[in-house]
């Protein structure tokens, strides 16, 4: 939340009205154009909400002052938001001459605490305050529990009822804050939380604030679950790396340097794949920043020093050990405290301060040579894992070689089996990676050659999750990906010289399709992350279904639209609405049903180049999906749950969410 400081000087009757005004424009601009405040008004910006209050409470906890956040989703989705700070002040606010708690929910970005010595937070949609989620909200009720009383205001669309009212004593220590809202109908498009999206984030603070319980209720169906984790840190490093095998205890380093509160923990898996999550003020910092290049330099430096001290490495030796070395298998996660963070980056979420670096650098030095001389077995096993990677690494380099020696690294000789666009503009053009070498075909004709681009990928691609990096780059499929994206890979990669703004995956509305898809996204998500945080990676959705009478043809992307279209060709007579298990089936897949023709696209190769096209190419009548990275940690779960080693957590994962596609991974 935005904590900037509210002004108390002294102004003048016509300052103090024309604030007045600029008060209103504001709340009215955050119900004009509420997506420059929560992102969307769609479940995305929906969940916000709750995530908007959630976090001013866990502001109270980083103050000292709470333990204990419940969230309560209703039957009728208003959501309740209780914790155990201070409770809002409610003194009157000398400037706006009204109680600070209606300053604090009905004045944009006012949210913030009054003390100056607190984290301010400035970065993505964080921060934007409570007034934000009382703007959009139906109605909404505050309570607070300050000095032995309770305090109560209502408000409509972010307005005020009536003054804040003393409704009540109550006994004991705990102060309070207990907000409740209904988001408003005239806003969002579809009102319904989802336990498992509110759940995500009430898990991922709980880990981050080990003092702080996280309770979520939800009434509609009786579920309950309590996030706490004295742990902190170490327990969320394990609950990431539950699929695969530690080589040793997560090493855990709390400090704080030139004012910067830093808490890292870590370990080394078996795994190749590197899962780094860093935090700053709680928010999650995809892009990375100064905290990480801290860490990261500390790690390299630490272990080589330790490692040519205690003779792991032989000075004649050909092997030196780099940065890239000490990923292969590292899972950390990094959460540092920063007074007043800049965030860059394309999804403001890269921390910008330079200060932090050093800080980070200098405490991980410190703490991790103290604990390698304490824990000279994990130091070894640790040199032992990485002197491999770097075999490894060699390995590649070489294979890299050979490829590019063979051309297909090289930008400037595209694949054969790509078949480009004609305009040169990144920003205009986009590529279909399609699976199989018919659908291919088709695409190839029924595309817009000018801005559109067809590479057919046959069959399974490698499980990049299972491989070593050397493998990956001999891959064929994966190589045709690498050149035709143009943008490298890995380390190397950047996303702004990618070929195309849009990449969309094409795969059949099948179980094989579906594995494929997972697959690319795999290796989208671990080899060209930021395609993906900068939201250019798509998934193209093909129609399941084509409704004909007559003449006349409809395409249905799924069951409810068919049987609306079904229904519409009915219209006028009276028949009963044939339900979908009625439908018997013909041979050849295609359902009869009094004239009309129903049938059901098994593949992307049954439908001919025009069909593609104005199903789920033209972009003025297709539907894409955008995938987005909600949390980085959840999308790497997700990943090792769904390619990793492990089955049964993935047979688990698969039967919870074999009904819909998750795309916010
Ligand atoms: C302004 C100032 C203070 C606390 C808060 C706001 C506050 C806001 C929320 C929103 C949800 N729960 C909250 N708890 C506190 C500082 C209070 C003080 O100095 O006593």
């Amino acid at each position: 939340m935005a904590k900037e400081k509210v002004k108390t000087n002294g102004n003048s009757h016509e300052e103090y009205n024309a604030k007045s005004i600029n008060v209103l424009k504001g709340l009215e601009a955050v119900r004009k154009r509420p997506a420059m405040y929560i992102g969307d008004v769609g479940l995305r910006g929906l969940h916000h909400l709750i995530n908007e209050v959630v976090d001013n409470s866990i502001d109270e906890a980083l103050a000292g002052y709470n333990d204990r956040v419940v969230v309560t989703i209703h039957k009728n989705q208003s959501v309740t938001v209780e914790d155990r700070g201070r409770g809002i002040p409610v003194d009157l606010h000398p400037e706006e001459k009204k109680s600070a708690l209606e300053v604090v929910m009905t004045v944009l970005h006012a949210g913030g605490k009054f003390d100056k010595n607190s984290y301010k937070v400035s970065g993505g949609l964080h921060g934007v305050g409570v007034s934000v989620v009382n703007a959009l909200s139906e109605w909404l009720i505050v309570e607070v529990r300050r000095d032995g009383k309770i305090y109560t205001q209502e408000y409509r669309q972010g307005k005020a009822k009536a003054a804040v009212k003393e409704t009540g004593k109550y006994k004991g220590e705990i102060t309070g804050t207990k907000i409740t809202f209904m988001p408003d109908k005239e806003i969002f498009k579809l009102i319904k939380f989802h336990f498992d999206t509110v759940a995500e984030r009430l898990r991922e603070l709980a880990y981050l604030n080990k003092e702080v319980s996280m309770t979520l209720k939800d009434e509609t169906d009786g579920q309950e679950e309590v996030f706490k984790f004295k742990g902190g840190l170490v327990d969320f490093v394990k609950y990431l790396d539950e699929n695969r095998s530690a080589i040793h205890k997560p090493v855990y380093i709390e400090g704080e340097k030139d004012g910067v509160p830093v808490e890292i923990a870590f370990e080394y898996s078996d795994s190749y794949s590197e899962n780094v999550h860093s935090y700053v003020n709680n928010i999650n910092t995809i892009e990375g920043g100064t905290h990480l290049v801290g860490f990261r330099t500390a790690l390299t430096r630490t272990f080589n020093n330790y490692a040519y001290k205690n003779g792991l490495i032989k000075d004649n030796s050909k092997i030196s050990l780099t940065g890239d070395d000490f990923k292969e298998g590292l899972t950390a996660v990094i959460s540092v405290k920063v007074m007043e963070p800049q965030f860059e980056g394309q999804t403001k979420t890269k921390l910008g301060n330079g200060e932090v670096k050093s800080a980070v650098e200098m405490l991980v030095g410190e703490k991790l040579q103290e604990y390698l001389e304490e824990n000279p077995s994990v130091g070894k096993k640790i040199i032992d894992k990485c002197m491999r990677a770097a075999e490894a690494r060699e390995a590649a380099r070489k294979a890299r070689e050979l490829v590019r020696r063979k051309n297909a690294l090289d930008t400037m000789h595209l694949p054969g089996k790509l078949a480009d666009c004609s305009i040169n503009d990144p920003e205009h053009c986009e590529i279909y990676i399609v699976e199989g070498d018919s659908a291919g075909g088709s695409a190839k004709m029924g595309r817009d050659r000018r801005f559109q681009a067809i590479l057919p990928i046959k069959g399974k691609i490698l499980n990049v999750e299972k491989a070593k990096i050397n493998k990956i780059l001999e891959n064929i499929e994966i190589q045709a990906m690498i050149s035709a994206i143009g943008a490298g890979i890995g380390e190397e990669f950047n996303h702004e010289k990618a070929r195309y703004g849009k990449i969309i995956l094409m795969t059949d509305a099948d179980v094989d399709g579906s594995h494929i898809r997972t697959l690319l996204l795999t290796f989208l998500y671990r080899h060209m992350k930021d395609l993906i945080a900068v939201g250019k990676v798509y998934i193209a959705q093909p129609p399941l279904y084509k409704i004909k009478k007559g003449k006349e043809e409809h395409y249905a992307f799924d069951e409810e639209e068919r049987d609306k279209i079904i229904k519409r060709f009915k219209a006028g007579k009276e028949e009963k609405i044939v339900a979908a298990e009625e439908i018997e089936e013909t041979e050849g897949g295609e359902q009869q049903l009094k004239g009309i023709v129903i049938s059901r696209y098994k593949g992307l190769g049954e439908m001919n180049p025009e069909q593609l096209w104005s199903t789920t190419m033209n972009p003025e009548t297709r539907t894409v999906l955008q995938v987005n990275i909600e949390s980085a940690a959840a999308a790497d779960k997700i990943f090792e749950t769904l390619m990793g080693d492990a089955v049964e957590p993935r047979r688990a994962f698969i039967e919870k969410h074999a009904k819909y596609a998750k795309l916010d991974i």
